[in-house]
């Protein structure tokens, strides 16, 4: 009546214990296996058998279904490597002329890992508002190894700096590094003046005209000036630090030429004006003139008829 051996199974390979003369018991210093036991079952465990045989031949084993040991061969493995968070949308930094963008990124985590736990999300909007994976308006699709994640902000974001901030983890806990994403929302496009030519259509007699003018714009100077004289683009326009800008361009004679002057804000909205330039070289021309009557008596009235004509 003695012990032969002891040994056990976890995840399909059998290890040897060896006794204790101490203690007397059998003992066994065992790798864990390398990869989680999150997917093993329901219960996230790898089932451990023991097995002991005396020298007679007698087996007995017990596995986790045991009555009283079960609860003892319930072998948890956790893996250590991190989620990943990835904002695909919008860019960082990027101008928003929509204040309700879509915001999109990817969780997720390593091949044959423990997975993400999408209970665990959070994403901040701006340090106050605080979404989860079941908030109103966060879209959740899993893929492979994590999930998809889109997001449509609970409220109208304000004309200025947004950042987004996502937290994770995986489901045997270890927690993805914190993700940021800061982008601008502009909804208003630049203010525009033109203060030379002052009107709609102004009446030159000379080619030469400088396009004066002024912009800005209150959440994302600078803005771009463009002129187009006659649908052809001048090119872009130096703008100074007050928003202040000159054009010097060379009109066409004879013709009303269309000045188009374009701002466009870092989010590409446009603020736009035309004005329409009659220039014009020619003198007019005097065709005939009569006098009638003519003689015509001292203080009597009579009537002086010009004819001109301007082109
Ligand atoms: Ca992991
Ligand atoms: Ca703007
Ligand atoms: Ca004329």
């Amino acid at each position: 009546m003695a012990v032969n051996t002891v040994r056990v199974q976890i995840n399909g390979v059998w290890t040897a214990l060896t006794k204790n003369t101490t203690t007397g018991k059998y003992e066994g210093t065992i790798a864990a296996p390398s990869t989680t036991s999150y997917n093993v079952n329901s219960s996230h465990y790898y089932p451990v058998t023991v097995e002991a045989t005396d020298r007679a031949g007698n087996v007995i084993t017990a596995n986790d279904t045991h009555v009283t040991l079960g609860s003892s061969l319930k072998l948890n493995v956790k893996e250590v490597t991190k989620p990943t968070i990835v904002f695909t949308a919008p860019a960082s930094g990027a101008y928003l002329s929509n204040n309700k963008p879509t915001v999109t990124f990817q969780l997720r985590d390593e091949a044959n890992g423990s997975g993400i736990k999408i209970s665990s999300l959070t994403v901040g909007i701006d340090g106050s508002i605080n979404l989860t994976n079941t908030s109103s308006g966060v879209s959740v699709t899993q893929v492979s190894n994590g999930y998809d994640i889109s997001i449509i902000p609970p409220t109208l974001l304000s004309d200025g700096s947004h950042t987004f901030t996502v937290n994770i983890t995986d489901n045997d806990g270890n927690a993805a590094t914190s993700t940021a994403r800061q982008f601008y929302v502009d909804t208003i496009p630049p203010t525009l003046s033109i203060t030379t030519p002052a009107e709609d259509t102004t009446y030159r007699n000379t080619t030469e005209i400088a396009i004066v003018g002024k912009t800005n714009d209150s959440t994302s100077s600078p803005v771009t000036v463009t002129v187009k004289l006659n649908s052809v683009d001048q090119g872009i326009i130096t703008v100074d630090a007050s928003g202040n800008f000159t054009k010097s361009l060379t009109l066409k004679a004879n013709v009303t030429n269309i000045v188009e002057v374009f701002a466009t804000d870092l989010a590409g909205q446009v603020t736009s004006i035309s004005r329409y330039i009659v220039v014009d070289t020619i003198a007019p021309v005097i065709s005939s003139i009569t006098i009638a009557p003519n003689p015509v008596n001292v203080g009597q009235s009579y009537i002086i008829t010009v004819d001109v004509s301007d082109t």
